[in-house]
């Protein structure tokens, strides 16, 4: 089966030319008035001008006494209401019975009564429609005011405070007359997008799922149409009494912008903004995890679209299930010296309205350490994991944790051989939750045979003082002895990895490891505090200097004369930019120089949130390409530049005795390709036709280290499958630039390699400096990177892999995986190919 996202491409709108057209307009009305000058013609226009007047006054007048009523808003209001002294019946399931008119009857004279209480409200008010009714019961309505405009807010505070009341009922002077007695009462405005006038349709499906039955929905004509325009689409879901909603995504491939197209989820029959749980828009990674449950028996999924941008849409499945599913290892007692529990759901949504408690228990003497791997509890309101009122983890029932926290170095010791954790979830937006693990541990010795940070953490005793951060808060870096060659001394008593050495980036923090580093190379401008900064960075709008020296006396890259060193536009005018190509701003006045720039970006919304440690997110590298080898499998990497071709390691195809590697038979390549043991529908297998290696490539001392392979029939490209761009000739890699490099980690000696795609952070290494760490075998034509940080032993580069730099909006082949340690290990440099110096070779022989 072909997969329906593959084709998303034909989806890609094109821009109307409305706009165009009225802009025009403007101009020559502007340009009009501008040739008119004062003389002859003044009479004329003064007669012009006094029509034109009386004209205003008259239609101000008009306007004034027939149309000024128009000046009130239509303002709707979403709610629910409990009503206690009611039992459900099955009849109030359909709008159309007589039970569900009558009780409907009842609530709209009961919400008039309510609102009635309120001065302001009682004047704005228009009617209530009453929705729909769940087991509870619980109506469900829509409220109609007619707002002066300018009143909006104070109307919405009036409503704001009968949410207020709801927990005492209402006891109006009505409830004699009223046989209702209601409480719970929540109400809001209705969210914007969805009273757009612009809809031309407005459809409802109703859908009440049985025990064991799972019910598809998704946008008319997915995925081989794609959604219509101008639509507001609702989906009522129902279960029996007492089970919950289970709603799972398998695709969803919406337009970028929500405030266009939006899938709004609600833990609710009506869309009201206090139960929102999700909005959805964008189009996400199959293997994202979307599922969402909800607190009870319904669940409601709304979908706005407007006049522009459509696109495939989504496809769910809907199904009900007892609330035991998710409790099962929510509130549990946990013993033993370790163990792990989760939020329900994880890595999925965890349900709103859900309470889970874990009482943590390790063997007396102990103290139990909780390290969360992944804490996602997060949505508005408390984005910045500060306010934790909505959702949360409290620990020993003091201490609030929420917020983002993906990196795993989150931990809570307890004081005593107990700890109890409490999760929270509130009625509206829910997130991933997480995953944690506890552990008993020594109260006198927390780390044994290791290193005890400051902040708590242990770490291997030979992390410290070894120039890296391993705590995290530098307790292991301090009052060290600098040993050894691979370490540099800071002003400041810090050990810092030679790496770092003269590249213009404070390692030390007191700038120690960039002084003494002379004038600066061809390619970067001095600072006024005698950093060394790329020519690139120089009024690029940021400050690298530190100074704001490359910042100043910046013109606007206008017109030079060309010389070898300036870039030609198409209109060729010259422009004095170092590689203005594709690097998302529009320094060309024809904006040729952001022309084809289909490359160097992923199609796929990866939510890198989700995806932890050092493994990349599908589709986030959508040009690596894994190179098998006859059955060896795995050997190196490559990267895809055009429909045809690679660019790889030229010591990935040199022969080797009978191993044949400079056979292009010999190979299989895989596009699209994120994870080893899967190959999945979207996973491109091609054979080779050709493999040009560069002719002076030197396998005594990888000089030139890199070749082509043409692909034996061209590609399509996908949301999986797209090309890197490719450096110009004159493009200097940028030293101090903190890029990425992405493999398998196999070498081509073999070894170890990692299932799922990953990446590491390196940093561009200072040229000079690295020769000499080198013992000066590096040529004009490598570079040097190192680790950042990450795994001691990981090894996340491949040969023949790109190492990948974002310049603007873009990412572009600067290096390819050559020698030295493509493993990307601490303290050992990474040797790569500069692409820039083999753009002619490339062009010559590939035409790209
Ligand atoms: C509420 O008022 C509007 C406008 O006056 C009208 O169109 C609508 O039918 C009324 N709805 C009900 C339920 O009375
Ligand atoms: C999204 O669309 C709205 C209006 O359609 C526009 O105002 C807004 O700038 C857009 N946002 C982005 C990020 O493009
Ligand atoms: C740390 O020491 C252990 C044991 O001495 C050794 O196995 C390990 O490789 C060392 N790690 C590093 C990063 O040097
Ligand atoms: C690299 O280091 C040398 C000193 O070893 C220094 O002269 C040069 O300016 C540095 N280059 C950059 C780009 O910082
Ligand atoms: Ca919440
Ligand atoms: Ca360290
Ligand atoms: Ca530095």
């Amino acid at each position: 089966m072909a997969d329906p996202m593959e084709s998303g491409i034909k989806y890609m709108p094109k821009l109307d030319k409305e706009y165009e057209e009225s802009v025009e307009f403007l101009q020559t009305a502007d340009s009009k008035k501008l040739e008119k000058g004062p003389g002859k013609t003044g009479a004329v226009i003064g007669a012009v001008i006094f029509a034109v007047v009386i004209g205003l006054m008259t239609g101000l007048l008009v306007w004034h006494f027939h149309f000024r009523k128009d000046e009130y808003a239509k303002r709707i209001y979403i709610g629910s209401m409990k009503i206690q002294n009611q039992a459900f019946d099955n009849a109030y399931e359909s709008s159309d019975t007589r039970e569900f008119k009558a009780l409907a009857e009842q609530v709209q004279q009961e919400l008039k009564t309510i609102y009635s209480s309120n001065p302001r409200l009682k004047k704005y008010y228009v009617n209530s429609t009453v929705n729909a009714f769940s087991e509870g019961v619980i109506a469900y309505y829509m409220s109609e005011f007619k707002v002066p405009v300018g009143q909006e807010n104070s109307v919405d505070d009036a409503i704001a405070v009968l949410n207020q009341q709801d927990a005492r009922g209402f006891p109006t002077k009505a409830k004699s007359r009223s046989s209702l007695q209601v409480t719970d009462m929540k109400t809001s405005v209705i969210d914007s997008r969805m009273s757009r006038t612009s809809y031309i349709s407005e459809t409802k499906s109703r859908i009440h799922t049985k025990p064991n039955e799972i019910v598809r929905i998704e946008t008319t004509g997915f995925p081989a149409k794609s959604y219509k325009p101008n639509t507001f689409t609702q989906w009522e879901l129902r279960g029996d009494e007492g089970s919950i909603i289970k709603l799972e995504f398998d695709a969803m491939y919406l337009e970028e912008n929500c405030s266009n197209d939006f899938v709004k989820i609600y833990d609710s029959l009506v869309p009201i903004e206090n139960r929102a749980l999700e909005e959805l828009c964008e189009h996400y990674s199959p293997s994202e995890p979307l599922t969402f449950y909800s607190s009870g028996n319904v669940m409601l999924v709304t979908m706005g679209t407007n006049d522009k941008y459509n696109f495939p849409g989504f496809r769910a499945h809907v199904s009900q299930v007892p609330p035991e599913t998710l409790r099962k290892s929510c509130s549990t007692k946990l013993t033993g010296s370790k163990g792990t529990f989760s939020t329900p759901n994880f890595p999925n949504y965890y349900p709103p309205n859900i309470k889970c408690d874990w009482e943590i228990e390790v063997p007396s003497g102990k103290v139990v350490k909780v390290t969360f791997k992944k804490l996602l509890l997060a949505e508005p309101g408390q984005e910045n994991g500060k306010n934790c009122d909505k959702d949360y983890v409290m620990i020993d029932k003091n201490k609030k944790l929420c917020g983002d926290h993906k990196d795993g170095n989150i931990f809570e010791i307890s004081k005593t051989n107990k700890m109890t954790l409490e999760f929270l979830s509130d009625h509206s937006y829910v997130d991933r939750g997480f995953q944690a693990e506890y552990e008993a541990i020594d109260p006198v010795d927390p780390c044994p045979g290791k290193f005890h940070c400051r902040n708590g953490l242990c770490i291997s005793q030979n992390l410290t003082c070894d120039g890296w951060n391993d705590c995290g808060d530098l307790s292991d870096e301090k009052n060290c002895k600098c040993t050894g060659d691979s370490l540099l001394t800071c002003g400041n008593g810090l050990c810092k990895s030679v790496f770092w050495k003269c590249d213009g980036v404070d390692d030390c923090g007191d700038g120690t490891d960039e002084r003494g580093c002379g004038a600066c190379d061809t390619g970067y401008i001095t600072c006024t505090n005698k950093k060394c900064v790329s020519e690139q960075k120089q009024c690029d709008g940021k400050d690298d200097c530190g100074d704001n020296s490359d910042e100043l006396n910046c013109k606007k890259n206008s017109e030079v004369q060309c010389t070898e060193s300036t870039y030609k536009c198409k209109n060729g005018k010259c422009i004095d930019k170092k590689n203005p190509v594709c690097d998302g701003s529009s320094d060309c006045e024809d904006g040729s120089d952001e022309e084809n720039c289909a490359c160097g970006r992923k199609k796929l919304r990866s939510s890198t949130r989700i995806v932890g440690g050092e493994d990349a997110a599908q589709g986030e590298f959508p040009w690596q390409v894994s190179l098998h080898f006859q059955n060896y499998g795995h050997v190196c990497g490559a990267s895809i530049i055009s429909e045809n071709w690679l660019v790889t390691a030229a010591h990935c195809v040199q022969n080797d005795g009978n191993l044949r590697f400079g056979e292009p038979a010999t190979w299989e390549v895989f596009l699209g390709l994120h994870d080893q043991r899967k190959i999945e529908s979207f996973v491109v297998k091609r054979k080779l036709k050709r493999i040009i290696s560069n002719p002076n490539y030197n396998p005594n001392t990888f000089n030139n280290d890199i070749a082509l392979m043409e692909l034996d029939s061209p590609i399509k490209y996908s949301d999986h499958i797209q090309p890197i761009c490719l450096p110009n000739a004159d493009y200097k890699v940028p030293v101090g630039e903190t890029v990425f490099i992405t493999g398998w980690g196999a070498t081509r000696e073999g070894g170890p390699a990692a299932k799922v795609l990953q990446k590491a952070e390196v940093r561009i290494i200072n040229h000079t400096e690295c020769n000499k760490l080198m013992s000066y075998r590096l040529t004009s034509k490598m570079f040097c990177a190192g680790v950042l940080k990450g795994g001691v032993d990981a090894c996340q580069g491949d040969s023949g892999g790109p190492l990948n730099i974002l310049e603007g909006d873009c990412m572009l082949l600067a290096g390819v995986v050559s020698w030295g340690d493509g493993c990307a290990r601490r303290n050992k440099p990474g040797i790569y190919t500069t692409v820039s110096e083999f753009r002619g070779w490339i062009k010559e022989n590939t035409g790209v």
